[in-house]
C-alpha cells in the first residue's frame, strides 16, 4: 500500500471519530485522531480476525486498554465491514440504547475483545490473554493454537499502578507473543506528562524483561517493521509510537483539548482542509471502504485452513477442545467429584478450616475439570490453592496450571479476567480476604464483563487471630457483597466449602469470591445430600424443637456453627430456636420470593451473626433484627480470645435473642 493510500485509509478513522464526537456531544477525538496510523497498519496488515467469524478462538486478540479512545474501534471495526457496527451504530456514539458505549466492555460489539475505561486494566488483561494463549498452545499444539496478542495502551494505562505488576509479570514469564503498542504522545488531561511523569518508559520496560524500541507513530513504514521485529522476538516487545494527539486539528492537535470533547466545527473544519478529506460527516469515499473492506477479508483464508486443522484433529482432542473453548464444564465428571467429595465427609466428618476443605475439594475438582488454572498471590501455603501436584506455570513450562503470580493483587485480578475473555481455562487465584482491596478495580470489572473468575480469600475473618487488624477483614464481605453480579459464598463447612466451589463452577457469567477461614471449624453438614443445599443462597440448617421457632439465628461461614450452640442454650431456656446457613446472600436474594420467605420464617425475633459489620444483613433479619458481630476494626490475639473480646459468642447470641423477645412480649 503506498503512502497517499495509507493516510486516506487513516483519515477515514479520524472523520469518523471527530464526527461521532461531536454528533455525541461528548467523547474522545484525540486518541483515534493519533493512534489512526498505528490501527490502520496493525488491522490492515497484521492482526489476525475475519470479520464473518469474530469469535473464532484463534484470532490474534486486539486490546484498547484506554477504552476513553473507544471511537477508534469503532471505526476500524466499522470499516472492516463488522456488520453489527452499522454507521447507523456510529451516529448513535453514546447513546441510550446502542452499542457504541463510551467505554465498551466485553460482550457488546462483536469484535471487541475488551477495552476498559479504568485505565490500566486493559494492558493487564491483555497480559492474561496472552497467558491463556500459551497454556493452551502448549496443551493443544499451535495447529490449534497460535495467535498474538497486541494492545494499545495510553500514557495513563502506563502511569497506573497496575501496569508495573503487569508488566513486570509478562516480563518474567517471557510472554513473547504480547505486543504492546504505546501512543506515546506526551498528553493527558491536565496537560503535557511533563508536569506529572518523567519516566523512562523504554528502560522501565527493559528492566522488566521486554524489548522495547520507540518510533515514529505516525510513519506507517516504521509501525510495520517495528511489529515485524515484535512478532520475532523471543519476548514480549513494547513500541513506544511517538504520536500528535489529535493528529489533523489545526489548533487542538498536540494539546489536552482534543483529548476528551468535540473538536467544535471550526476544528473540524479546518482537520478536513489538513487531512485533504472532502467527505461529509459519516460518509466514506468508496474506494477508501472498499479498502478496508478487502482488509477485512485478509484472514478468512487462515480461517478456513485453521477449520481444516481442527477438523483433522483425532476426535476426542477435538471434543475437548471445543468443550474448553465454549466453556462448556465437563457435565459428569464435575457431578461425579462433587458428589464423591460428600459421600466421603458424610462417611468421615472433618474438622478443619474453610481454606484447607477448599484444598480438599480443589483435589477432587481440577482433577475433573482441567481447564481449572490456580494461583496465588504469594499465599501459596495460606491460600490452599495448590492441589498436589497441579504444576506450576511458567516460561520453561507454559502447560503448568499454577500460576505464582507473585505480591501483585491486582494484576493478578486483572489478568484472570483476561484469560476467562480469551477463554479455554477457569482462572482461579487467592489472597487474603483483606486483600481483596488490592484487586477490586478488577474484581468489579469482571462483574461488570460478566467473567467467570474466582477468587479464593482465605483468612476472612478476626478468626486469623494474631496478625491483628491489619489483616483482620471486617468491612470486605460487605464490600464485596454490594458489587453486583459478584457471587460472595462464606461456606460453613467443609461440604458448603464444596458445594459452593460446585456452584462457583457453574456460574457461567458471574465471578465469584470465596470467604474462607483460617482457623477449624465443626462439620455441621454430617448427612449425605445429593442436592447443592447452598444453591440457595441460604438454607436452614437445623430445625426448631419443641414448637414454633421463637427466634431464627441467621450466620454465614465460622459463625454458623455459634448459631448451633446458641440455639442449644435457647433450647435449655426452653425457647426454641432454628439455624439457617447463609452461604450466599446474592443466591439468596435471586431466589423467588416465597421460597425466600420460606427460608426467613416467622420467628417473631431475628439474630444475624457475622464477624464482620451488620452492612447487608438487614435484608435478612430486618431493621429490628439483632446483629452479633463487628463494629469497628479487630485486635492483634488468638482467634478465641478474640471472639471473646468483640463478644461473637454463643452466650452472646443467645442473650440477643432473649432480650429482644422480652422486649416484644413488654410491648
Ligand atoms: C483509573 C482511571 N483513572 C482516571 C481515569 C480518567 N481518565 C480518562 S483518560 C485519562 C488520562 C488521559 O491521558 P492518556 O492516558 O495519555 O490518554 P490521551 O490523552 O492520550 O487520550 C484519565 C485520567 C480513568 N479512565 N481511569
Amino acid at each position: 500500500m503506498g503512502r497517499a493510500a495509507h493516510d486516506r485509509m487513516a483519515n477515514a478513522i479520524r472523520a469518523l471519530a471527530m464526527d461521532a464526537v461531536e454528533q455525541a456531544k461528548s467523547g474522545h477525538p484525540g486518541l483515534p485522531m493519533g493512534a489512526a496510523d498505528i490501527a490502520t497498519v496493525l488491522f490492515t496488515r497484521f492482526l489476525k480476525f475475519d470479520p464473518a467469524d469474530p469469535r473464532w478462538s484463534d484470532r490474534d486478540r486486539f486490546v484498547l486498554s484506554a477504552g476513553h479512545g473507544s471511537m477508534l474501534i469503532y471505526a476500524v471495526l466499522h470499516l472492516l465491514g463488522y456488520e453489527t457496527v452499522s454507521i447507523e451504530q456510529i451516529k448513535r456514539f453514546r447513546q441510550l440504547g446502542a452499542i457504541t458505549a463510551g467505554h465498551p466492555e466485553y460482550g457488546h460489539v462483536p469484535g471487541i475483545e475488551t477495552t476498559t475505561g479504568p485505565l490500566g486494566q486493559g494492558l493487564a488483561n491483555a497480559v492474561g490473554m496472552a497467558i491463556a494463549e500459551r497454556h493452551l498452545a502448549a496443551e493443544f499444539g499451535a495447529e490449534a493454537v497460535d495467535h498474538h496478542t497486541f494492545v494499545l495502551a495510553s500514557d495513563g494505562d502506563l502511569m497506573e499502578g497496575v501496569s508495573q505488576e503487569a508488566i513486570a509479570l509478562a516480563g518474567h514469564l517471557r510472554l513473547a507473543k504480547l505486543i504492546m503498542l504505546f501512543d506515546d504522545n506526551g498528553i493527558s488531561i491536565d496537560g503535557a506528562l511533563s508536569l506529572s511523569d518523567s519516566v523512562d518508559q523504554l528502560r522501565r520496560f527493559e528492566a522488566c524483561g521486554w524489548s522495547a524500541t520507540r518510533i515514529d507513530g505516525h510513519d506507517p513504514e516504521a509501525v510495520a517493521a517495528a511489529i515485524a521485529w515484535a512478532k520475532s522476538n523471543d519476548r514480549p516487545t513494547l513500541i513506544a509510537c511517538r504520536t500528535t494527539i489529535g493528529f489533523g486539528a489545526p489548533t487542538k492537535a498536540g494539546t489536552k483539548d482534543s483529548h476528551g470533547s468535540p473538536l467544535g466545527a471550526d476544528e473540524i473544519k479546518g482537520a478536513r482542509e489538513r487531512l485533504g478529506w472532502t467527505s461529509p460527516p459519516f460518509e466514506v469515499p468508496a474506494d477508501i471502504r472498499d479498502a478496508w473492506r478487502a482488509a477485512g477479508q485478509r484472514g478468512r483464508p487462515d480461517r478456513l485452513a485453521w477449520d481444516k486443522r481442527i477438523a483433522g484433529m483425532a476426535a476426542d482432542k477435538r471434543a475437548e477442545f471445543d468443550r474448553r473453548i465454549t466453556g462448556n464444564l465437563p457435565e459428569a465428571a464435575l457431578a461425579a467429584a462433587v458428589r464423591g467429595l460428600k459421600e466421603k465427609l458424610a462417611a468421615v466428618p472433618k474438622e478443619i478450616a474453610t481454606r484447607v476443605a477448599s484444598e480438599h475439594a480443589l483435589e477432587a475438582l481440577t482433577a475433573a475439570v482441567p481447564e481449572m488454572m490456580g494461583g496465588s498471590a504469594d499465599l501459596t501455603g495460606s491460600n490452599n490453592t495448590r492441589p498436589k501436584g497441579m504444576a506450576a506455570l511458567s516460561a520453561a513450562l507454559p502447560g503448568g496450571r499454577f500460576i505464582h503470580y507473585g505480591i501483585r493483587e491486582h494484576g493478578m485480578a486483572a489478568a484472570m479476567n483476561g484469560m476467562a475473555l480469551h477463554g479455554g481455562v477457569i482462572p482461579y487465584s487467592g489472597t487474603f480476604l483483606v486483600f481483596s482491596d488490592y484487586s477490586r478495580p478488577a474484581i468489579r470489572l469482571a462483574a461488570l464483563m460478566g467473567q467467570r473468575v474466582i477468587h479464593v480469600l482465605t483468612h476472612d475473618s478476626i478468626g486469623l487471630g494474631e496478625d491483628g487488624p491489619t489483616h483482620q477483614p471486617v468491612e470486605h464481605l460487605a464490600a464485596l457483597r454490594a458489587i453486583p453480579n459478584l457471587l460472595v459464598f462464606r461456606p460453613c463447612d467443609t461440604v458448603e466449602t464444596a458445594e459452593c466451589w460446585e456452584l462457583a463452577l457453574r456460574a457461567r457469567t458471574s465471578p465469584s469470591a470465596l470467604a474462607l477461614t483460617r482457623q477449624n471449624l465443626p462439620q455441621l453438614r454430617t448427612a449425605f445430600t445429593p442436592d447443592n443445599r447452598c444453591a440457595a443462597g441460604a438454607y436452614e440448617l437445623v430445625p426448631a424443637e419443641g414448637g414454633h421457632a421463637q427466634v431464627a439465628l441467621f450466620a454465614s461461614g465460622s459463625e454458623v456453627a455459634i448459631a448451633v450452640e446458641a440455639r442449644k442454650l435457647l433450647a435449655a431456656r426452653g425457647i426454641p430456636a432454628r439455624v439457617v446457613s447463609v452461604p450466599c446472600f446474592e443466591l439468596f436474594e435471586s431466589a423467588p420470593a416465597d421460597a425466600r420467605a420460606a427460608v426467613i420464617g416467622a420467628a417473631p425475633v431475628r439474630v444475624g451473626i457475622e464477624a464482620a459489620i451488620r452492612q447487608g444483613w438487614d435484608a435478612i433479619i430486618g431493621s429490628d433484627g439483632a446483629f452479633v458481630g463487628m463494629t469497628g476494626f479487630g485486635a492483634s490475639a488468638p482467634a478465641k480470645d478474640l471472639y471473646r473480646h468483640f463478644g461473637i459468642t454463643a452466650e452472646r447470641a443467645a442473650e440477643a435473642a432473649v432480650t429482644a423477645l422480652t422486649k416484644l412480649s413488654k410491648r
